[in-house]
């Protein structure tokens, strides 16, 4: 006998990539390979193989920001929930959404029924996620979105309750100034009055600490960083050598970033058959891969502010590496 179901099913996940970020990924490589420096944005790092890398990155010993994030929402995590409310949580590049087991759980527990809305461009994170906590969690409605939170807002499904917004791990740091001032605007426009919005940052500290995290002596993030290249290999028919390349990382203390390269070892010709390009790298020359902002509370204050939202809470562990800001819709001032 077959078994009759009528409940909804608890998994739903909308792809708004695919041919759209094959376009898209074309042009970034096209420009960014022609111009100087040459430079590439940090959301190619994560098909399936890179997102893999990056949680190989979250377990190194090195990589802190992973571990401190976990122990200030365990320390936090329910007290958040117990603030908000929220009877919904969108996150925004969730990857695995390990850490974000710390505000489901409460928030399943305060009221089951809840629902989950992982936004991001790695359609093998959003799968696996929205399977592993469907698992876990009976009465989670999961409803996913596979697309750039940089373009893919309006997308996310309509709001069906108080709504948590959270952008965790520091990825927010990998978005330059403008770009970042335009996201938060963006955010500040999906809230409602007490909806919430929480945003982990890694802070500014000594250069050793931060250039260890970037430079992890088994060579994880040196992997991650040349995954780049094989991502265009797969999408474009390019032939970049991967193992022709250094991966550099250094802490740029002026401009308050780590900034992730990768530096060709010696002369190298390639090809990107599918936009009919012919790139050549002398040794030593490099293209720019990713960079990771590094934050003062101040900052964080500044640009909050600006995009029209007002601090509600600050959470952040006994030595000050990580933070979690907790910000809501700054009230009307006219
Ligand atoms: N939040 C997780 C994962 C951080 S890794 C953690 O803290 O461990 C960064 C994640 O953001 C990856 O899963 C990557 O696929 C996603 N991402 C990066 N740029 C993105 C973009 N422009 N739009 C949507 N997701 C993006
Ligand atoms: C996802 N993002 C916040 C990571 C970071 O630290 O900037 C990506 C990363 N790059 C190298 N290691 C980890």
């Amino acid at each position: 006998m077959g078994i009759a179901t009528d409940a909804p099913d608890p998994v739903q996940i909308d792809v708004h990539l695919r041919d759209g970020t094959l376009a898209s990924l074309a042009d970034d490589v096209r420009k960014g390979l022609s111009r100087y420096p040459r430079e590439l944005p940090p959301k190619y790092f994560y098909d399936a193989r890179g997102s893999e890398l990056f949680e190989q990155i979250t377990e190194l010993p090195e990589y802190y920001p992973s571990q401190v994030e976990q122990e200030i929402l365990d320390a936090a995590g329910t007290r958040i929930v117990e603030l908000v409310r929220p009877a919904e949580i969108v996150e925004l590049g969730p990857g695995s959404a390990r850490k974000t087991t710390a505000l489901l759980q409460p928030m399943i527990e305060l009221e089951p029924g809840g629902r989950y809305i992982p936004v991001d461009v790695s359609e093998t994170a959003v799968q696996d996620c929205a399977a592993r906590l469907v698992a876990t969690y009976e009465s989670l409605a999961v409803h996913g979105v596979v697309g750039d939170f940089e373009r893919h807002l309006d997308r996310i499904p309509q709001q069906s309750g108080r709504r948590l917004i959270t952008f965790l791990g520091g990825t927010i740091g990998n978005l330059d100034h403008p770009r970042r001032s335009a996201l938060l605007s963006a955010l500040r426009a999906l809230l409602g009055p007490d909806d919430r919005l929480l945003v982990g940052t890694d802070m500014v500290k000594d250069r050793e600490r931060l250039e260890a995290a970037y430079n992890d002596s088994a060579g994880v993030t040196a992997e991650f960083n040349r995954n780049m290249l094989r991502v265009i290999n797969d999408n474009l028919e390019g032939d970049l050598d991967p193992e022709m390349f250094d991966h550099v990382a250094f802490y740029n203390e002026h401009a308050r970033r780590i900034e992730m390269w990768l530096r060709a070892r010696e002369d190298v010709s390639a090809r990107i058959a599918a936009l009919g390009m012919d790139v050549d790298f002398e040794a030593g020359e490099e293209i720019r891969t990713e960079i990771s902002c590094k934050f003062t509370r101040d900052m964080l204050t500044r640009e909050y502010s600006a995009a029209g939202l007002e601090p509600v809470a600050w959470y952040t562990d006994a030595d000050g590496l990580f933070a979690l800001s907790l910000t809501g819709p700054a009230a009307a001032t006219d």
